[in-house]
């Protein structure tokens, strides 16, 4: 292959994928089922949501930080596969605090795609754990919570920290955890909330979603399944 060749090669592989893509929306492998469980992964900027996400899937399809800019300014979703049937579509989100128009338009696609009476199976909020405290005081999460998962929101929203593996002293993010749990979050997890480690790998991602699937699914009437 002479270098002059290259620009046409790629004009074709980029048109071939398109084609790919264009055809896996016509075949709804991207729509989303009533029977997806959709998990809303939130937290502030460089928590590691988009890596997350590209750990369960074991790909990585979603662009990842490595610097102090904000990486994810869109929500997007990812459809994983599952070891069950059921397929399970975890949603990247802009960096916590959400906005309201973000608020709004994950609301208005969650309609679109899983009818008015459906609503997110759970929502991960991701922390680091070597930082002290939560970015922000309870109020602000419990709003967004409720906003975007109804009422009965306690027990479909897990914390999980991240960067384990960055802190000398894993007894220091043992005591950070043990604060929240009976501090800023003591409401969350006395009603259920789960508090879970990712160990930043694709085991670790699949036991958390695992145990978060186990809490079962709520409709908006609050009737598990
Ligand atoms: N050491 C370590 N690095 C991590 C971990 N999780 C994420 N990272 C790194 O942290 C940086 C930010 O990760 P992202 O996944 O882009 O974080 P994000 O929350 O999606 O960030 P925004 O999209 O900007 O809100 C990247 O360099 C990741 O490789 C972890 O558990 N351990
Ligand atoms: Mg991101």
């Amino acid at each position: 292959m002479t270098s002059s060749n290259l620009p046409h090669l790629l004009s074709k592989f980029s048109s071939a994928m398109g084609f790919f893509d264009n055809l896996a929306s016509l075949l709804g492998l991207r729509q989303i089922k009533s029977t997806d469980l959709v998990i809303l992964v939130i937290g502030p900027s460089g928590v590691g949501k988009s890596s997350f996400i590209n750990k369960f899937a074991g790909q990585n399809i979603l662009k990842v930080g490595h610097g102090l800019e904000t990486t994810t300014r869109k929500f997007s979703h990812v459809l994983c596969p599952s070891r069950t049937e059921q397929r399970i579509v975890l949603v990247d989100t802009p960096p916590f605090p959400l906005s309201m128009q973000d608020e709004v338009r994950i609301k208005k696609w969650m309609r679109k795609s899983l009818g008015k009476n459906m609503i997110f199976h759970s929502i991960l909020y991701l922390h680091r754990i070597t930082d002290n405290r939560l970015n922000e005081p309870p109020k602000v999460h419990f709003h967004t919570f409720e906003t975007l998962a109804g009422g009965e929101f306690h027990s479909r929203v897990a914390l999980v920290t991240t960067m384990w593996d960055t802190l000398r002293n894993q007894e220091v993010g043992k005591g950070r955890e043990k604060e929240i749990m009976t501090g800023d979050w003591e409401e969350l997890t006395r009603k259920g909330s789960l508090v879970l480690r990712h160990e930043n790998s694709t085991d670790s991602a699949a036991e958390i979603i695992e145990q978060v699937i186990s809490l079962g699914r709520v409709s908006s009437y609050g009737t598990r399944s």
